[in-house]
């Protein structure tokens, strides 16, 4: 991915400490002493968006404001799995809609990725393998393919700019321990079937998702395991593929439920573009900025059954 070298937006009361590729976070600044505070983080989704690895010039209006909305809708579909990291949506006006004030939690150092479907680096590796981050699959599956199962095909979280590479259940293990690694690889599975089982009811399928888990060391078990809390987004086209269950055809590449139009023109004689050129993409028409706009708000009516804006 190539680096964006925007600097954040400047947010009175809050210092910046740390960007994504297409979110900021941001630190509440005490009024009396001056310093940060500690115990919690403003994420800000914005309405930046990526294809082919490129953060693209041209923004989608509504994109963080949709993004945001449909994260909080489905922690609450979740709620009954595991506990999430929301602390409050009352935030500055400049980002309202699309920022959430959350709890700062130590975060677990895995990137969590569930697939319920066969496709990109996944797929690779069981092309080469018959596997994926070590767990064996079935002969004969092929690009799109539902899995008998969700599995839970983790990475090393790299830093901004490089690639994760996949770990095995092992090194899992290894990292944050057995107990840990079992409790993440379930939840990550768990979470992705809840979302598979809610949205095939609203024609959308979620290959794959990658989410982000947090320890909380006052919510302690009887054991005295630390409780485990969902952060970050989750089950947002941004952190999960979402493909048109109506389009669904394994054996090929599946088109892609919000990227697609971007996607097409970025790629056809019209944009003068050559995706293996290492240039950075054009500016977007308005044409496909609207349609693109239009799928997200698609998806999240579709999937929430309530109305965006
Ligand atoms: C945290 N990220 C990823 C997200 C970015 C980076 N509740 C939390 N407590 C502590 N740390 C994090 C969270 C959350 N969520 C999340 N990195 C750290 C991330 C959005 C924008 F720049």
């Amino acid at each position: 991915m190539t680096s964006v070298a925007t600097t954040p937006p400047a947010l009175p009361g809050f210092a910046h400490v740390y960007s994504g590729k297409v979110r900021e976070l941001y630190a509440q600044v005490d009024p009396g002493t001056g310093e940060p505070r500690e115990d919690q983080l403003l994420l800000v989704a914005s309405d930046r968006i990526s294809a082919y690895d490129f953060i693209l010039d041209t923004e989608i209006p509504d994109k963080g404001a949709v993004l945001t909305q449909l994260s909080l809708w489905w922690f609450e579909q979740l709620a009954d799995i595991l506990p999430n990291h929301v602390i409050s949506t009352d935030v500055p006006a400049a980002v309202a809609g699309r920022a959430v004030l959350v709890r700062r939690l130590q975060m677990v150092p895995v990137e969590c990725i569930g697939r319920a479907y066969l496709t990109g680096s996944g797929l690779a590796e069981y092309r080469q393998t018959s596997s994926v981050c070590g767990v064996t699959l079935p002969e004969g599956l092929e690009d799109g393919s539902r899995l008998p199962e969700p599995i839970f095909t983790p990475t090393t979280k790299a830093p901004v700019g490089e690639h994760d590479q996949p770990m095995t259940f092992a090194q899992v293990e290894a990292e944050v321990g057995a107990d840990l690694a079992s409790r993440v690889r379930d939840l990550t599975t768990a979470i992705l079937a809840r979302g598979n089982a809610v949205a095939a009811e609203r024609g959308i399928l979620l290959a794959d998702t990658k989410v982000e888990f947090g320890l909380d060391p006052a919510a302690a078990d009887e054991a005295g395991r630390p409780g485990i809390v969902l952060a970050d987004e989750v089950l947002t086209p941004d952190s999960s593929r979402f493909w048109p269950a109506d389009q669904w055809q394994p054996g090929r590449a599946q088109p892609s439920y919000d990227k697609q139009f971007v996607r097409d023109w970025l790629t056809s004689p019209a944009s003068g573009w050559d995706r293996h050129s290492g240039e950075a993409p054009p500016p977007l028409p308005e044409a496909i900025v609207e349609q693109t706009r239009a799928k997200y708000v698609e998806a999240y009516e579709a999937l929430t059954g309530r109305r965006f804006g």
